[in-house]
């Protein structure tokens, strides 16, 4: 019997090249002889979409069918990276299709690049919801990912002599073959106007919301696919867009340039991603966005669940919604508006619901990240949920005053709004009071939150917190950035570590086989041979593949302290100067990453990184000994370039400052050796891999807080130590910039009477702990095994992990099995 496989499913080389040829001619409208690479791009992204989309919609029937309980991930960014070859390898169609392009000439690699990475999210918090949802759908649990389809994600950074300049990143020009428009879900947004009470038909008392204005929310759906399963769950991102409705009232009042006016205005909630990591900017336009998103997914989730429901008594059973941080925090009042006002729910009733619905997890501890809206404009914009914010807060404050009475200090503390000259609404205490969950992002963090930031909630409710150390998907973060260390690894212990990386412990043994770590070394080495490549295209430098290579990639903040390393860097320099025979090892420092364009430090510290990397770079004394690189545009893709090849990571933020991290991860699981500080998910990570196999100096936390309670003062070091005096002595100089020599002064300032981030006083520690990788690096073969153990001790870090913790101890959801129906 001959068998032919349907175009849009069949999965054999020869299928697939047909459906490509089929798609390049009926939707690129292109044969052979008139495709761009990039028509035969897309034409391969719809080959992929339609194999997803059998799984999509027999995975969404199953969910529907079954009545599931669904994870609905809410989070204002999800930085997903690249989607092409992360597709083909979780459907397992990788090497296919690598052969079916071949067989017509074409080469998969040159068409992956061809792909605008979506930048919907600043950095760590962002990249971390894209690994969520990889976990969730590997693990076959039901789950939505909601947010905002930004017409322009995190700006793109190019280097203009030395400095950062920002253009925006218009990632949807050419089109995005991934993401199915659902106009029929189209969900309705209010804003502004004013509230009365009324008496409804049965005599009850209620509260009308008349809003001045409506946006529509208009979902796009991406699918995403879990590994070697048949789940694809989605990620369903808003669009905003004007209401035809006001529109017409417009039209009709003659006012014609009016009406498109406001359709602008309604358009803009969608337009742009705020570009700041770890800092709030309080605009409206922010609020407006996050209220947006959070009103559409609401409705939405509801919509869902009374498909198999006529009243709410399942809801909080059915569906569990994990705030990403505070900005869908405002979700708590709108689900209480909808139930209360829409659906008529008591109070009590719906309070019961809403708590028991929402979980929040906490990204940072740094006060200037913990939002706060001003009371006017919750007043302007969202006058009903005011109101039901201040009603939270009534019967919060009695429950706080029962428990402690008389403690007005602890009810000011603890009050959902901020008293005292401006009034706010204090965005993370309406998430600890809505939610049943509380938890930070790896142990020391949760500590602190509990110990610090959020302490009083903890003495109210110990119960609700709970930690759950970051995790990132093996995936994409080794198995497809890292083909040629997964092939290794998979020779040895098989391909079982792609979901259950704890079977990496089973590398261990190995480092004692000679010929394994010399496959692994060579590896190593081809990556930096690749880099060494890129960084010639790019930035025109010539860095030598055997030096170490040195990496901090992150965005740019001073508490990550970018800038400790190049007082590093100063000072081999200043010492190659005094002594240009000095026995130095050769080094490659590669940063990345980029600043908030309203972060004038931030950026001036990259001027500056590029400004040493000048002079580094050209000085004969030096001999190319040293080398300073600075890579534009910092991105997933990039990240997936620079984690295999580099072999020292640098995790150097002042300890008690950085709530995770999980570069420090995606390095590691590479094979790279941490220099780091006591902080976030690096304690964890050193004592995974063992305390021989980390690189560590600095102050701890509580050395850090017992330093600023009896008053830090920089100079006592600058005084005292000569290699800094000297280091900061050549910035001050101008030596760095001599056509503009006071360039450098407001960091030389900020570090001389403040260092806020205790550079000076964890210099000695650093410099000392830099001299001890430089003598570890000098010997390969044991550099080699420590960085073996890196890799096989990091099966706790994946995202696999971490998404398993939440299912069990948060969400109460169990996997759902798909079955391929035809
Ligand atoms: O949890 C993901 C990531 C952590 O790894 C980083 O340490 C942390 O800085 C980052 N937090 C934010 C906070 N932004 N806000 N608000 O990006 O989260």
């Amino acid at each position: 019997r001959i068998q032919i496989e349907d175009d849009r499913t069949g999965l054999t080389v020869e299928t697939l090249k047909r459906a490509f040829a089929d798609n390049l001619y009926y939707i690129q409208g292109k044969n052979e002889s008139l495709a761009t690479p990039f028509d035969y791009y897309m034409a391969l992204a719809y080959t992929v979409r339609d194999r997803l989309l059998h799984r999509w919609i027999n995975t969404t029937t199953t969910y529907l069918e079954q009545d599931v309980k669904s994870v609905h991930y809410l989070s204002a960014e999800f930085l997903m990276g690249r989607q092409l070859s992360n597709n083909l390898l979780n459907l397992g169609l990788y090497q296919r299709v690598l052969q079916a392009l071949h067989e017509s000439g074409l080469n998969l690699n040159d068409l992956t690049v061809l792909e605008a990475e979506p930048g919907l999210g600043n950095g760590g918090l962002g990249r971390l919801a894209a690994c969520f949802l990889d976990s969730l759908a590997t693990l076959e649990i039901p789950a939505v990912g909601y947010g905002i389809r930004y017409e322009f994600g995190i700006f793109d950074q190019r280097i203009q002599d030395g400095a950062q300049v920002e253009y925006p990143d218009k990632w949807l020009r050419f089109g995005n073959p991934w993401e199915l428009r659902r106009p029929e879900l189209t969900a309705e947004v209010l804003f502004g106007g004013y509230t009365e009470a009324y008496q409804d038909a049965e005599g009850n008392y209620r509260v009308r919301w008349i809003p001045e204005r409506k946006v529509l929310g208009t979902p796009y759906d991406t699918p995403v696919p879990g590994y070697n399963n048949h789940t694809v769950n989605v990620l369903r991102l808003w669009r905003a867009g004007a209401s035809e409705e006001f529109d017409f009232r417009v039209f009709d009042s003659g006012d014609y340039v009016g009406s498109v006016t406001s359709k602008i205005f309604s358009e803009n909630i969608s337009k742009v991603l705020y570009p700041n990591d770890n800092t709030e900017q309080g605009k409206q336009l922010r609020l407006e966005q996050q209220y947006f998103f959070v009103s559409c997914s609401l409705q939405d989730i509801i919509k869902t669940y009374r498909r198999n429901h006529q009243n709410f008594d399942q809801f909080h059973e059915k569906v569990a919604i994990q705030l990403n941080d505070t900005h869908p925090s405002i979700g708590v009042a709108e689900l209480m508006r909808l139930l209360v006002d829409r659906y008529h729910l008591g109070w009590n009733r719906a309070w019961y619901i809403t708590k028991n619905t929402f979980a929040y997890t906490n990204h940072t501890l740094l006060a200037e990240a913990l939002e706060r809206w001003p009371v006017s404009l919750f007043e302007r914009l969202l006058p009903r949920h005011l109101e039901i914010i201040y009603e939270i807060n009534r019967r919060f404050l009695d429950e706080v005053r029962a428990k402690y009475p008389d403690d007005t200090g602890r009810l000011a503390r603890m009050s959902l709004i901020e008293e005292g000259g401006e009034k706010y609404v204090r965005m993370a205490h309406l998430a600890c009071v809505g939610s049943h969950s509380i938890n930070g992002v790896a142990a020391l963090h949760t500590e602190l939150l509990q110990q610090d930031v959020l302490r009083d909630f903890y003495a109210l409710w110990p119960e609700r917190f709970n930690n759950k150390t970051n995790g990132v998907t093996p995936r994409r973060w080794l198995l497809s950035s890292n083909p040629k260390l997964s092939e290794l690894i998979t020779e040895k212990i098989g391909l079982g570590w792609v979901t259950q990386l704890e079977q990496f412990k089973q590398l261990e043994p190995l480092v004692d086989d000679a010929e394994f770590c010399q496959r692994w070394r060579q590896i190593k080495q081809e990556r930096k041979q690749e880099l060494a490549e890129y960084i010639l295209l790019y930035n025109d430098i010539v860095i030598d593949p055997n030096s170490l290579f040195d990496v901090q990639v992150k965005r740019l903040h001073e508490y990550k302290r970018q800038l400790l390393n190049v007082l590093y860097i100063i000072t081999l320099y200043n010492r190659i100067k005094k002594n240009p025979n000095i026995d130095i090892l050769p080094r490659t420092f590669i940063f990345a990453g980029k600043a908030a364009p309203g972060y004038f430090i931030a950026k001036l510290i990259i001027k500056l990184i590029n400004s040493v990397a000048k002079v580094v770079n050209n000085d004969p004394d030096v001999r190319d000994r040293l080398k300073v690189v600075f890579l534009e545009g910092f991105s997933v893709s990039l990240g997936e370039r620079v984690y295999p090849a580099a072999e020292l990571s640098e995790q150097i933020s002042t300890a008690g400052k950085e709530a995770s991290g999980t570069g420090n991860m995606k390095f590691a699981m590479n094979g790279a050796l941490t220099i780091g500080t006591l902080d976030g998910a690096n304690i964890e990570i050193r004592e995974a891999v063992g305390a021989e196999n980390f690189f560590l100096f600095g102050l701890t936390t509580e050395e850090v807080y017992a330093l600023k309670a009896k008053g830090y003062n920089p100079m006592d070091y600058y005084n005292t130590n000569g290699e800094l005096r000297e280091v900061m002595e050549r910035i001050a100089s101008g030596y760095f910039c001599p056509e503009n020599p006071h360039l450098f002064q407001p960091i030389v300032d900020s570090l001389m009477h403040k260092d806020e981030y205790l550079l000076f006083a964890d210099y000695q520690s650093y410099i000392q702990c830099q001299e001890q990788v430089s003598q570890a690096y000098r010997h390969q073969e044991n550099w080699t095994r420590m960085s073996i153990l890196n890799s096989a001790r990091m099966g706790f870090f994946s995202s696999d992990r971490t998404i398993r913790e939440y299912c069990q101890d948060i969400w109460k959801v169990e996997p759902v099995k798909i079955d391929l129906k035809e």
